[in-house]
């Protein structure tokens, strides 16, 4: 890239952190990420042209025009923070089922009563589009407030062809009007609906004769996702539904041993997912499985702590043994995981999941984006990726998993362009709409 102009030159930065490379981080490669101190980064457009030790960078400058020029204070910057697995777009929450959750009754016994998903479900079917776009918006709106650049949305609340479809606009609408970057997935054997009800089979057939092409069709997803878990879909369903997918150009992904032991790892390793979710249960061949055929298991230990389990996905096996490139995700959700915050799961991640912090670093940027297909272009600090850049007001990575429960970002750079700063969304397009 030629260096005679540069639109943003980033200085002052205290400690830049980033995983090397454009591709997923294997097992021990995690703990290596690249740290350079007084550094500067020099953005062209929506690319990265330039980074290094903040002398250097000068030096190669030289005679370059600047448009502009920011100082970080000091403060630590990574890669946009990715989130790869959100349920981001629905109607209403369900606070109401808190009392039964403490109560100890089981999260898949609230969903076989006609509560949990399914109470979203009618939530969502009720709502409009702009007010499922309304309130989605205000989750990016913290997601990006904490650092989060792109983030992968699921549909499954509607479960109809044509909630599924609102659902996935409204996804798509907010990736053009917000500064985030939503990715679409497919999602509508999340649960079976009310009308087929002891009709499982019916509803796997309309998915893959109707909803699924129509979604294709309208260009309206990149993945498929199906929750493959005991009461909800089987491993063949899941089988069935996924390889239709893949037919119509949707790439793979599965809700996998979560709770009950199903096979779901297994099986995203047979048709080739791209990622696994959750995996608290998953069998040692299902993680053998993942290895040999290069699936990334994403996990969400936000989950299974607001699920009060005792039970937590085998993060250090999958690192050590199975040398797998583990990510990280919020799973923001109204029922088993309502937060935002990534910077939460980082603690998480520290404290049940074992993870050092270089690993978790890793499984928040270039593992995140590699799970949604996207590592060639984001995840990373690199000269020619785009320029998503995350300020945090920290001395250094261990600090964010050990300070935990307030949000340490100060700033973010999306595509190029000052987005928050000092705390607060600059470049709303929309600004004065709220
Ligand atoms: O709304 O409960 N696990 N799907 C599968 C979810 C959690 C989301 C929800
Ligand atoms: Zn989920």
């Amino acid at each position: 890239m030629t260096l005679e102009r540069i639109d943003l030159l980033l200085t002052g930065i205290g400690r830049l952190v980033t995983p090397p490379g454009s591709v997923p981080r294997y097992g021990g490669e995690m703990r290596s990420v690249s740290e350079i101190e007084h550094a500067a980064i020099a953005i062209r457009g929506d690319r990265i042209a330039l980074f290094g030790p903040q002398g250097d960078v000068l030096t190669q400058l030289n005679g370059a025009e600047i448009v502009e020029t920011l100082d970080a204070g000091g403060r630590m910057v990574t890669p946009g923070l990715v989130d790869p697995h959100t349920h981001l777009v629905h109607g209403g929450s369900r606070e109401h089922e808190l009392s039964l959750k403490r109560s100890g009754v089981p999260y898949l016994d609230i969903l076989a009563q006609g509560g949990g998903i399914l109470s979203t479900v009618k939530a969502t079917r009720a709502a409009s589009e702009q007010e499922l776009y309304d309130k989605a918006r205000k989750s990016l709106d913290i997601m990006l407030l904490n650092g989060v650049t792109t983030v992968e949305a699921k549909s499954g609340y509607g479960l109809t062809l044509e909630d599924e479809l609102k659902q996935l606009r409204v996804a798509k609408r907010l990736h053009e009007e917000h500064p985030v970057d939503v990715v679409p997935t497919f999602m509508g054997a999340h649960a079976v609906p009310p009308e087929y009800k002891g009709r499982p089979d019916e509803f796997v057939e309309l998915l893959v004769n109707e909803m699924l092409p129509e979604v294709a069709r309208k260009g309206l997803a990149e993945f498929c996702d199906v929750f493959c878990e005991q009461g909800v879909f089987t491993a063949p369903q899941t089988r069935r539904i996924l390889q239709q997918g893949k037919r119509y150009g949707l790439i793979p992904k599965i809700h996998a041993d979560e709770i009950e032991t199903l096979g779901g790892a297994e099986l995203a390793g047979e048709i080739g997912a791209i990622s696994a979710e959750h995996l608290l249960a998953a069998s040692d061949e299902g993680l053998r499985m993942l290895a040999v055929n290069g699936v990334i298991p994403v996990l969400l230990p936000g989950t299974s702590f607001n699920l009060g389990l005792k039970q937590h996905a085998r993060a250090r096996e999958m690192i050590d043994t199975h040398q797998l490139p583990v990510a990280l995700s919020t799973d923001y959700n109204p029922g088993s995981c309502p937060t935002e915050s990534i910077q939460l799961i980082m603690m998480l991640a520290s404290l049940n999941l074992r993870m050092v912090p270089e690993e978790i670093i890793t499984a928040c940027t270039i593992n995140a984006s590699a799970a949604i297909g996207r590592a060639h272009d984001i995840g990373s600090i690199e000269a020619g990726k785009r320029a998503d850049l995350t300020l945090f007001d920290v001395p250094n990575i261990a600090y964010l998993p050990y300070h935990f429960g307030i949000n340490h970002t100060f700033g973010v750079i999306k595509n190029g362009k000052v987005t928050v700063w000092d705390r607060q969304i600059k470049g709303r397009k929309n600004a004065g709409e709220r």
